[in-house]
């Protein structure tokens, strides 16, 4: 990172936990708004002065957004190259609209996805994990499974991750804050763990990027019940959904929709549940 930039880590209101161009963790203060901004987790900003003040953010190369009750679109996390989408075996169960979404906005963004199954250590059924695996190695993306907290799974997403800037999205309570802390060492991100299992409530803790030693991070991000798609055109739509995408080649109209229109073809090509979730969100974006 060149000298008069930083890396930010947390954003807290109008101060971010960052780190500098040397390494160094730093405090910095933002403006009220920000070329390029809001800042998230992972962005780049310029900064001078001392103590140092957000200037500018950087471009980013992905971005990770969802959609916010008032149809808006919050950065979760900039410049992530992967995205893990987290689901367990049971407890709670998978749900497919769910997963697509993550993937569709990872795919939008920019991130290039995986999906990752925890709790397969509990009693669960197996049929629902199989033809998981298989719906989504079919469209094209690694799936991994087995325990966040024992066995080889944190090794195996520690060897996909490598040096990069990796996101987990998915469910509360499917093991995103077990994996993080896992495979950044720091214990910090199960503290909200705790203050939940106590509560027995959902607790909202800001998306945070722990730095890895050998480069890279993980960004763990809150759990929510429903994960809302920032808005998107119609038409781009399918870019967030690969095999829908693919099979349009065979569409009767370049500007197919895939709403079930005449001279659509990919209700022959792609599983039934894809385009339930992509028919929905199109429904919601027109
Ligand atoms: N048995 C088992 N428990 C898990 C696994 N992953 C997470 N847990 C437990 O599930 C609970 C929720 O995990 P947590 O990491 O907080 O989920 P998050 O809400 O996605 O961050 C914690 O009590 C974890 O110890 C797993 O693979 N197997
Ligand atoms: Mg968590
Ligand atoms: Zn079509």
């Amino acid at each position: 990172m060149p000298p008069g930039h930083a890396r930010i880590l947390r954003v807290s209101g109008r101060t971010a936990e960052a780190l500098a161009g040397d390494g160094r963790p730093t405090t910095i203060n933002l403006p009220r708004t920000i070329a390029g901004g809001p800042a998230a987790p992972g962005d780049i900003v310029e900064i001078s002065g001392e103590p140092p003040r957000g200037r500018a953010v950087r471009p980013r190369s992905s971005l990770l957004a969802r959609g916010t009750a008032r149809g808006g679109t919050r950065v979760l996390a900039a410049n992530a190259e992967l995205l893990v989408v987290v689901v367990a075996a049971v407890d709670p169960p998978p749900s497919l609209p769910f997963i697509d979404r993550y993937l569709a906005a990872g795919e939008l963004g920019g991130l290039r996805p995986f999906v990752v199954v925890t709790k397969t250590d509990l009693p669960h059924d197996e049929a629902v994990v199989a033809e998981l695996s298989d719906l989504y190695t079919a469209v094209g993306y690694t799936v991994e499974q087995g325990s966040a907290t024992e066995g080889d799974l944190v090794a195996r997403i520690a060897d996909r991750i490598g040096g990069t800037i990796s996101v987990l999205a998915g469910h509360s309570g499917v093991g995103k804050s077990t994996l993080t802390a896992a495979l950044t060492g720091e214990a910090r991100a199960t503290r909200a763990v705790s203050v939940k299992a106590r509560t027995g409530r959902h607790t909202t803790t800001d998306p945070r990027l722990i730095p890895l030693a050998g480069g890279g991070g993980v960004i763990d991000t809150a759990g929510v019940r429903t994960f809302h798609l920032a808005p998107t055109e119609g038409r781009v739509l399918a870019d967030g959904f690969p095999d829908i995408a693919a099979a349009s080649g065979g569409c009767r109209f370049r500007t197919c929709l895939h709403a079930g229109d005449d001279g659509c073809v990919v209700d022959e090509v792609v599983a039934p549940s894809r385009l339930a979730t992509y028919r929905a969100l199109l429904a919601d974006n027109r």
